[in-house]
């Protein structure tokens, strides 16, 4: 019994460091990701800002303004919108760097860029 709960209590004793040190490089991280959000507006045919540079774990959420339909597709699929009535929003969580270049499907000369750094 004393030898039992001397190997449970030395084995927390071990393990205690590694979850201290798992939670400080977590915290900042997830404390980072719940606070970024950026709005992309859609008015004049125009995506605004259309150039926009961003971190990983930042929420980009566009909001149509126009009194007619858009929609928001990344080149590559990696997002893509249903058509965004007035006042509709899409929103898209970016995890991984990169240059993300977007456009719309119904008026494909309207194009933005969201890139992602760390
Ligand atoms: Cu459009």
């Amino acid at each position: 019994m004393t030898f039992i709960s001397f190997g449970i209590s030395r084995m927390a004793w071990m393990a205690s460091p590694v979850l201290v040190g798992l939670l400080l490089v977590a915290a900042p991280q997830l404390a980072a990701a719940a606070t970024s959000e950026v709005t992309v507006k859609i008015a004049n045919f125009t995506f605004s800002p259309a150039d926009l540079t961003i971190t990983p774990g930042t929420t980009v959420t566009w909001v149509n303004n126009d009194d007619i339909p858009h929609a928001v597709v990344e080149t590559e699929k990696t997002f893509r919108s249903k058509a965004l009535d007035t006042d509709d929003k899409f929103s898209f969580t970016f995890t991984n760097p990169g240059e993300f270049s977007y456009f719309c499907s119904l008026h494909p000369h309207m194009t933005g860029k969201i890139t992602v750094k760390k």
